[in-house]
C-alpha cells in the first residue's frame, strides 16, 4: 500500500510538473502583449483550418511540417471559414506591417494578420505555444497583440571560409522564420572561396571557389590544420533561385554580398588582370586581411563586377545588394600607376576617395538596375555614396555617423552580436573567433544609442548579427555558434524595449531548447559565462 501511495504522489508531482511546464512555455522573441486564460485547445485529427481571403496556402505548409513532427499527422485547410481554426488578413483591424493578432480559447484559435507575414509570424507563435502530452496535442489559451520593433531583422553567414550546402542553409532559414527574423544576408564572396556560380566567367567556379587546403587557424603563423586536400565548394544559379523561394516563402528576404573593393583574392587568382600587380595570386589558404585587391585603376574591374551583377540580380530580388566595402588595404593601389591616374583624373584627395569612387559607381550601377546599396560601415572613408545604407560592424559609431547623415543603417557591431566569438569561458567551448559575445551580451545589445534624436533613430532600421565561418568547419559547430545567440537577436530585433529582460528570456529559452533539439539544432547549452 505504502509502495501504491508513493508512486501515485511521485505521479502526481510529475503530472503537476509537467502542467506547470504547460503554464509556463512562452515565446521566443517576446510578443508586444500576451494575456494567458488558462484555457487548453485541443487538437483533433479531424480538425481544418480555414483560410480567409488573399491567404497563400505556404503560410500553412510550413506550419504543418511542425504540426506533423509533434503529432504525427497533419491539418487540412480550405478556402473558408472554420468552426475552430481561423486565419485571416485584416490590415485595417491591424495596422502594423508584419502585425498579427492571436486569440486561442478552448473551443477556437484565431490568427488575423495586417498581411501575409502576419499571419505567418501568429503561426510561428502557435508553433511555440504547441505542447504534446500523452499523444495529445494542445496550445495554450491567450490572446496575444504582436508586431516588430525593426523593419529589418537579419543573420549573415559566411560561406567562404567554411562552404555550407544547400541542405543546411534551408534548414537554418526555417529556424530564421520560426523567431521572426525576416533577413538572411548571404556572404558570398571573399579571399578564401568564390561560392556562386557566374556562368560569363567560368574560371570562378573551377578555380576561384576552391583553395589548396582546408584550414583551421588564424593568420599565417598560428596552429594550422592543413589535410592537403582541395577545399571549396559553389552554389549553382539554380541552387540559388531554389534557396531564394524557399526563403520568401518564409517571408526572408535574401541580401546577397558581393565583395569590393577587398577580400577579392579568389577572383583573382581566376581573373589575375584584374589586381594592380596582374598576380600570380591564389585563393587564400588562412584567414586575414590581404593586400591585393581589385584594382581601382583598371576598367576591367568595372566591366568584371557589372557583368557579374548583371547574373547576380535576376536571382535576388531583394531590394537591397551588399558590395561589402569593408577592410580594403590601400597599399597596392599607392604604387599601382592605374590608380594613381585614377585619383589625378578624376580629382580626388587619396586612396580613400579612390574608394569612395570605387563604390560610387557601383552603386550608380546598381541604382540604374533599380537597386539600393548596403555596404560594411568603411564604406563612410572618404564620403558616403548617396543612397547607401551603412551596415556598423566596427563598432556603432559608422551607424551613428550614417543616422546623423539621413542614411539608412544597420547595427550590427562585432562586440556584441559576432556569432563567430566565443559564447562562454568554459574550457570546452570549440576553436572560436576571437571575441567574447555570450548571449547576456547579445540579448542586452540596444541599437538606439543616445547620441541619436529621435528623428536621427529613425534612420536605423534594425540589427543583425554574423557568423563568420573562419571556425566554423562543420554544420555542426555552425550550429554550436548560432544558437541559441541568434534567439537573442530576435528578440532584439522584435521585441519592444519596455518588453526586454533577459532572466525572463531565460526562461523562456529553457522551454524552447526541446524544440531546438527535436529540431535537429545542435545548439549550445554552455552559452554564459561562468558566474561562480
Ligand atoms: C572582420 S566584419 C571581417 C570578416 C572576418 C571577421 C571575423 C567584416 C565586415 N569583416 O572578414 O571574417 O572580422 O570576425
Amino acid at each position: 500500500i505504502f509502495k501504491n501511495i508513493c508512486y501515485t504522489l511521485c505521479l502526481c508531482l510529475l503530472m503537476s510538473a509537467v502542467h506547470a511546464q504547460i503554464k509556463e512555455q512562452g515565446i521566443i522573441p517576446q510578443p508586444y502583449q500576451i494575456q494567458k486564460n488558462g484555457a487548453a485547445f485541443r487538437f483533433s485529427p479531424t480538425e481544418t483550418i480555414g483560410i480567409g481571403e488573399g491567404i497563400s496556402p505556404d503560410n500553412l505548409t510550413f506550419f504543418n511540417q511542425y504540426f506533423h513532427q509533434l503529432a504525427g499527422y497533419s491539418l487540412s485547410f480550405k478556402k473558408t471559414t472554420a468552426p475552430s481554426i481561423q486565419l485571416n488578413i485584416d490590415s485595417s483591424k491591424i495596422t502594423e506591417p508584419e502585425g498579427y493578432h492571436l486569440a486561442v480559447t478552448s473551443k477556437r484559435i484565431s490568427i488575423i494578420g495586417h498581411d501575409q507575414a502576419g499571419v505567418f509570424y501568429g503561426l510561428q507563435s502557435l508553433v511555440q505555444l504547441l505542447h504534446q502530452s500523452n499523444g495529445r496535442v494542445t496550445v495554450q489559451g491567450c490572446t496575444i497583440e504582436d508586431r516588430p520593433r525593426f523593419a529589418y531583422r537579419g543573420m549573415h553567414l559566411d560561406v567562404c571560409r567554411h562552404f555550407f550546402k544547400v541542405d543546411a542553409i534551408k534548414k537554418w532559414i526555417d529556424m530564421l522564420a520560426l523567431y521572426k527574423i525576416n533577413t538572411f544576408h548571404w556572404h558570398l564572396t571573399d579571399d578564401q572561396g568564390w561560392r556562386i556560380e557566374i556562368k560569363k566567367y567560368p574560371l570562378l567556379q573551377s578555380i576561384s571557389a576552391y583553395r589548396d587546403e582546408t584550414i583551421i587557424g588564424h593568420k599565417k603563423d598560428s596552429p594550422h590544420r592543413f589535410d592537403g586536400k582541395r577545399y571549396g565548394g559553389y552554389y549553382t544559379q539554380d541552387e540559388v533561385k531554389a534557396v531564394v523561394a524557399y526563403a520568401a516563402q518564409r517571408h526572408i528576404s535574401i541580401i546577397p554580398e558581393i565583395e569590393m573593393p577587398g577580400h577579392a583574392l579568389a577572383a583573382l587568382a581566376a581573373y589575375p588582370e584584374l589586381g594592380c600587380t596582374g598576380g600570380p595570386y591564389k585563393t587564400a589558404t588562412y584567414w586575414g586581411i590581404f593586400d591585393d585587391v581589385y584594382c581601382a585603376g583598371n576598367e576591367q574591374t568595372f566591366t568584371f563586377l557589372q557583368n557579374v551583377l548583371d547574373e547576380v540580380l535576376p536571382l535576388f530580388p531583394s531590394k537591397y545588394i551588399h558590395i561589402g566595402g569593408d577592410e580594403c588595404p590601400k597599399t597596392k593601389w599607392k604604387t599601382c600607376p592605374k590608380c594613381q591616374r585614377r585619383i589625378k583624373d578624376e580629382h580626388l584627395k587619396d586612396e580613400h576617395e579612390l574608394q569612395s569612387y570605387f563604390i560610387g559607381r557601383m552603386e550608380k550601377y546598381l541604382n540604374s538596375k533599380g537597386r539600393q546599396i548596403i555596404g560594411w560601415d568603411e564604406i563612410l572613408e572618404g564620403g558616403l555614396a548617396p543612397g547607401a545604407t551603412v551596415m556598423s560592424w566596427t563598432g556603432e559609431e559608422g551607424g551613428i555617423a550614417a543616422a546623423k547623415l539621413h542614411h539608412n543603417a544597420i547595427m550590427t557591431p562585432e562586440k556584441y552580436v559576432y556569432l563567430d566569438y566565443y559564447q562562454s569561458l568554459y574550457p570546452s567551448e570549440p576553436l572560436a573567433g576571437g571575441g567574447y559575445t555570450p548571449l547576456s551580451k547579445v540579448y542586452n545589445y540596444e541599437p538606439i544609442t543616445k547620441e541619436l534624436s529621435g528623428d536621427e533613430a529613425k534612420y536605423i532600421k534594425g540589427v543583425q548579427a554574423n557568423a563568420w565561418s573562419e571556425y566554423l568547419a562543420s554544420t555542426a559547430q555552425a550550429e554550436h555558434q548560432i544558437f541559441p545567440r541568434i534567439l537573442a537577436l530576435a528578440e532584439i530585433g522584435w521585441t519592444a524595449k519596455q518588453n526586454k529582460s533577459y532572466p525572463n528570456f531565460l526562461k523562456r529559452l529553457r522551454y524552447e531548447q526541446p524544440l531546438l533539439k527535436q529540431l535537429n539544432i545542435n545548439a549550445a547549452d554552455t552559452f554564459d559565462e561562468i558566474t561562480d
